[in-house]
């Protein structure tokens, strides 16, 4: 990987990047961001059912291990386009847990300000496009800013995350025609967790491997294994060293799984008897943490530290956050813009 050509930012900023920089360059800290990834999601869940979180909000606990994988394949100033359920991949991309907290908190320190929360979440210096809301509408954003970069004649990638509901959207088949037939430097990440809101995808989908969907337009494909970083990290260096050299699109199909349910209180009873706890026996954080024990790089040791100093870490963040100035109404008219007199 080249290295990345810094933005001039504010602190805040650059403490993101350095978060981003940490995690391409140890491994130690890849699993580190997993496990606070994690403990954030689950600790949002317990702030919604406390009415500390206005608006809805959507956790993305067993997709870790994609977040991080394309976190630690892509350079701070490449752009990443994702979806609401965008919070691991702001952590993961090096968006702090002040930053974040705060916007889904609400509150001026919010990487928004605390006026766009949970869904709406975005930090230019380390390449996060704001989140999207609207399923799929990221596709064709993240081929119009690959298309920049091919008209500027600058190496940086873009790459859009979405889910598999995504690829019933019009805006999904329009994106991937697009950056096919113009060879733009994109890549498209599609995180199967086999379900659309309530919807399991054999109820919505004629398919179950979405990568076939990339043959219709002549685009590359993978199937990776959404549960193990390294493997998407290695997809991710694949499709990206393409997409710099020219030679156009990757589509990634991560065969991933959330463990909570769509969003907020969604128990999730919709789902086959079974079928999280199969899941949870390969758990993206556990079997990261078992690979670093057998290889030498971390001891049992190691591994519980780092839960212990990142539940400390992110109990001190929640503090410093439910402490901080609320965002107030006005603020939502301070970064509107108007054009003519
Ligand atoms: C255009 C549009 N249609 C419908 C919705 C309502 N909606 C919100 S999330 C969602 C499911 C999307 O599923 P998927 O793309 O698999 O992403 P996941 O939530 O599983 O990450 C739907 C249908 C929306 N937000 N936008
Ligand atoms: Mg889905």
């Amino acid at each position: 990987m080249s290295s990345p050509v810094l933005p001039e930012e504010t602190e805040v900023q650059l403490d993101a990047v350095s978060r981003r920089l940490a995690l391409t360059n140890d491994v130690a800290v890849r699993f580190a961001r997993m496990v606070e990834i994690r403990l954030l999601e689950d600790r949002v869940i317990d702030l919604f059912g406390e009415g500390l979180i206005p608006g809805t909000t959507h956790t993305c606990q067993g997709q870790e291990a994609v977040a991080v994988g394309i976190a630690g394949a892509t350079r701070p100033d490449d752009v990443v386009v994702c979806t609401y359920r965008g919070h691991g991949m702001a952590l993961a991309l090096g968006v702090t847990p002040d930053a974040l907290l705060g916007e889904i908190l609400g509150r001026q320190i919010g990487c928004m300000g605390g006026i766009g929360g949970s869904m709406h979440l975005s930090d230019s210096s380390v390449g996060l496009l704001p989140t999207m809301a609207i399923v799929g509408a990221g596709i064709p954003i993240a081929a119009g800013s690959a298309l920049t970069a091919q008209v500027l004649g600058s190496d940086r990638i873009s790459v859009s995350v979405f889910g598999d509901g995504s690829t019933n959207i019009g805006g999904f088949h329009e994106g991937l025609n697009l950056a096919a037939i113009w060879r733009l430097p994109v890549i498209f990440v599609c995180e199967n967790n086999l379900y659309g809101e309530y919807s399991r995808i054999d109820r919505t989908t004629p398919i179950e491997d979405l990568a076939l969907r990339a043959a219709g337009y002549a685009i590359p494909s993978e199937t990776v294994d959404g549960q193990d970083v390294d493997a998407v990290l290695s997809v991710i260096e694949r499709a990206a060293a393409r997409a710099r050299e020219g030679e156009g699109p990757t589509f990634i199909e991560a065969k991933t799984y959330r463990y909570a349910g769509h969003s907020r209180s969604d128990k999730a009873a919709y789902r086959p008897a079974g079928e999280l706890d199969s899941w949870l026996e390969r758990d993206p954080v556990r079997l990261y943490g078992e690979k670093l024990i057998a290889n030498g790089t971390l001891d049992e040791e190691g591994i519980e530290r780092i839960w212990a100093e990142q539940r400390d870490a992110l109990e001190a963040t929640l503090e410093r956050v439910l402490a901080s100035p609320r965002a107030s109404t006005a603020d939502m008219f301070t970064r509107v813009q108007a054009s003519g007199s």
